[in-house]
């Protein structure tokens, strides 16, 4: 069982992915082509070679990047932590990197710290910061990974030693706390190798996480596929790396947005199977978010905000066999929350056992009359009436105090 032993990380239930680098803008484009693929992607799939790709940095001038006002909102959406590409497959640091002048400080007009910057946001803020790294492919290095092709004349090792690890080394030396290191794609990455890395950062900072895709099963939590969400709940500490259209890095021509509703449903859904979302958003070459991330966002936060009670530091709710056609479940110490995505003339909550002691809707704190009661079958259910105007409304959330420490659901009857 994956266990961070990060309480900060169990509680949070909601994280800011930021997917940012050169690839951001060409927005997936580049001479004329579209990419059909994942835009941070634009470098491998269009074929475009290292020096051509690298003169990007000449044109690299955030002008509307400003990492309080990002930080800012990432609160006010309800996210607990920040995990921010520092350097991607693209192989370019968005950090001031002393063992490659590839880096934003060095390469480009704007000689931004970005990562500085988003640093000092986040401690002023409060806020949690997490540190992607691309650990194995670099496609920028002679010696670094690249996907789905032959490696077999890279020297790896000569990659690790002068540019992996010192960068590792950089990152959890200069930028404060860490609370996190988002590895990805391992590929051949040995045991040994992988090991290696999870030693240095434990050396540099004993606290800081290191997520799943480090490889080789030395994550000490687990990172799901993309946008995938596990039927059945995992033991244990995971999260749902996530996007809200269908690419991580800014594509002008992807418009295929989930709404806000969708996002509340899936923040909820992983929460109630004891999961972390983290969201993305892909801020364009000049470091502006899109507009249609920060309207989505700014309302999922109005849910979260309001109903915070049922979303930080829940813990899994035990399975049960019956499935909710209005909405998900999620629990902590001796409360059950319903939240309501359908509209229904009262909350049914079937094959459960517990003894309520009140009812409350959370927007409001009014308390609301409920009852428990047996069906013909003889299982319990706890019924709970809503004041005429919530029979109409939809997305709001009820808390049940309980007698017990937990929901108490009946196994499938055989
Ligand atoms: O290849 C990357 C991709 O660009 C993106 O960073 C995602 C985020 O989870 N991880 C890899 C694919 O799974």
């Amino acid at each position: 069982m994956k266990d961070t032993k990060q309480q900060w990380f169990k509680d949070a239930k909601f994280g800011l992915f930021i997917h940012w680098g050169l690839y951001s803008l060409l927005a997936g484009e580049y001479k004329g082509e579209k990419t059909d693929h994942i835009a941070e992607w634009i470098m491998n799939h269009l074929d475009i070679p290292a020096e051509e790709y690298e003169k990007l940095a000449e044109q690299f001038d955030p002008v509307n990047f400003d990492a309080d006002a990002l930080v800012k909102q990432a609160r006010d959406w309800g996210m607990r932590y920040i995990v921010f590409t520092s350097k991607h497959h693209e192989g370019f640091a968005m950090y001031h990197s002393q063992c490659s002048p590839y880096n934003v400080a060095d390469a480009t007009p704007c000689k931004r710290d970005i990562l500085k910057e988003l640093q000092l946001a986040c401690e002023k803020y409060g806020m949690k910061l997490g540190l992607y790294y691309s650990q194995a492919q670099d496609w920028h290095d002679p010696d670094g990974y690249v996907a789905k092709k032959d490696n077999s004349q890279k020297n790896y090792r000569e990659y690790l030693d002068r540019k992996c690890l010192p960068q590792l080394r950089e990152i959890l030396t200069n930028y404060g706390e860490i609370a996190l290191i988002w590895f990805d794609t391992p590929l051949a990455t040995t045991p040994e190798e992988s090991e290696e890395m999870a030693r240095l950062v434990k050396e540099l900072q004993p606290n800081c996480i290191i997520s799943g895709r480090i490889g080789n099963g030395l994550g000490e939590y687990m990172t799901t596929g993309d946008n995938f969400i596990p039927r059945h709940p995992f033991e244990g500490d995971w999260e749902v790396p996530a996007t809200l259209n269908d690419t991580w890095g800014f594509n002008k021509d992807d418009h295929n947005w989930k709404d806000a509703y969708e996002i509340i449903q899936l923040l909820v859904k992983i929460n109630s199977r004891g999961g972390n979302y983290l969201l993305n958003i892909g801020p364009d070459g000049t470091g502006r978010v899109p507009e249609e991330s920060i309207k989505i966002l700014s309302q999922v936060g109005n849910y979260v905000k309001t109903n915070e009670e049922a979303i930080f530091a829940t813990k899994r709710v035990p399975v049960n066999p019956y499935e909710l056609t209005w909405g998900e479940l999620t629990c902590k110490d001796y409360h059950l929350y319903a939240h309501v995505f359908h509209k229904v003339p009262r909350v049914e909550i079937l094959n459960i056992e517990n003894k309520v002691k009140r009812a409350y809707l959370l927007e409001t704190g009014q308390e609301l009359e409920f009852i428990v009661g047996k069906t013909c079958e003889g299982d319990g259910f706890i019924n709970v009436e809503l004041p005429e105007e919530y029979k109409e409304k939809t997305y709001y959330c009820i808390g049940l105090e309980l007698e017990e420490e937990t929901p108490v659901f009946h196994a499938i009857r055989e």
